[in-house]
């Protein structure tokens, strides 16, 4: 299976299964040691209810805020020249992300220090959890792309010589049609593998599991706690929904790092010389 560039359709198909939906837990107070264990293991937990409703409005509020009156530093990537963009909805459906918006609105600067998710973060971190990376990743409808299968720790901000922990929580309903999470249960452990330069910063095709694949839909407010080797991706919203979501990561204090030479020797096939 070679697929580097094909449609979406064909990619949505082929490095994607659909039948295999991970199990929830109601809410962040159920993470106790046989949850801390599971994550160990697997290198993730799919929780619901970690936001409410209250906190799921204001987050969106805030999000248009940023995307339509005013971005104050938040940093708005697009998906076409914004000269043609002439409508709110041209500029929403050519929005893929908005990153550093913890410091742009208290409303999200908020929701990254949640109390009850800074407690389970520190036992999963053994050690006190430090925001290190915030964005929000938009999936318009009809228009949002795939996130190919890769591993946080292989993006530059994120390569510490602890594992960070992700939190995507989904402010829409995250479903298996519209662009939901899809994880490699336990791939986490088998640790870090190079990537390439192909349709984004990401892992081989060929070097995907697909047939390990484990979707993660989350109703509103629901949320995936996942290690930065775990393998993950997304695959493209063709529904008629959007799929709008923010992502937080976390670095233990005591974490350090990567040198540039250390990252190359991890991430990239600078070992190996193997093409994808
Ligand atoms: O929300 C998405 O579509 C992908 C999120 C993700 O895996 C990432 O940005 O690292």
């Amino acid at each position: 299976m070679t697929i580097h560039n094909g449609s979406a359709e064909d990619i949505s198909a082929k490095l994607y299964r659909y039948d295999k939906i991970a199990g929830k837990l109601g809410s962040l107070q159920e993470i106790g040691e046989a949850a801390a264990a599971d994550y160990s293991k697997q290198g993730f937990l799919a929780v619901e209810n970690v936001l409410d409703e209250r906190q799921i409005e204001a987050a969106i509020a805030a999000l248009n805020d940023l995307m339509f009156v005013d971005a104050k530093g938040a940093h708005i990537q697009f998906t076409k020249p914004q000269g043609e963009l002439n409508t709110l909805e041209e500029r929403e459906q050519a929005i893929r992300k908005i990153s550093r918006y913890v410091d742009a609105d208290e409303r999200l600067g908020a929701i990254s220090r949640h109390p009850a998710l800074m407690e389970v973060l520190e036992r999963l971190l053994g050690d006190k959890p430090v925001l290190v990376q915030d964005m929000a990743l938009l999936k318009p409808p009809q228009a949002g792309g795939e996130k190919p299968w890769h591993q946080d720790m292989a993006y530059g901000t994120l390569a510490y010589n602890r594992a960070v922990i992700g939190v995507w929580i989904a402010l829409d309903e995250a479903c298996l049609d519209n662009g939901c999470m899809h994880v490699i249960p336990g791939s986490h452990a088998e640790g870090a593998v190079p990537h390439y330069a192909m349709r984004d910063w990401q892992i081989c095709d060929a070097h995907i599991p697909v047939e390990r694949d484990v979707a993660v839909p989350l109703a509103p407010g629901g949320a995936l706690l996942f290690h930065g080797l775990l393998k993950h991706g997304t695959p493209f919203n063709l529904s008629a929904k959007r799929r709008r979501a923010l992502q937080l990561h976390y670095a233990a204090e005591s974490a350090l790092k990567l040198r540039p030479q250390e990252y190359k020797l991890i991430f990239t096939n600078a070992m190996t010389d193997a093409e994808c």
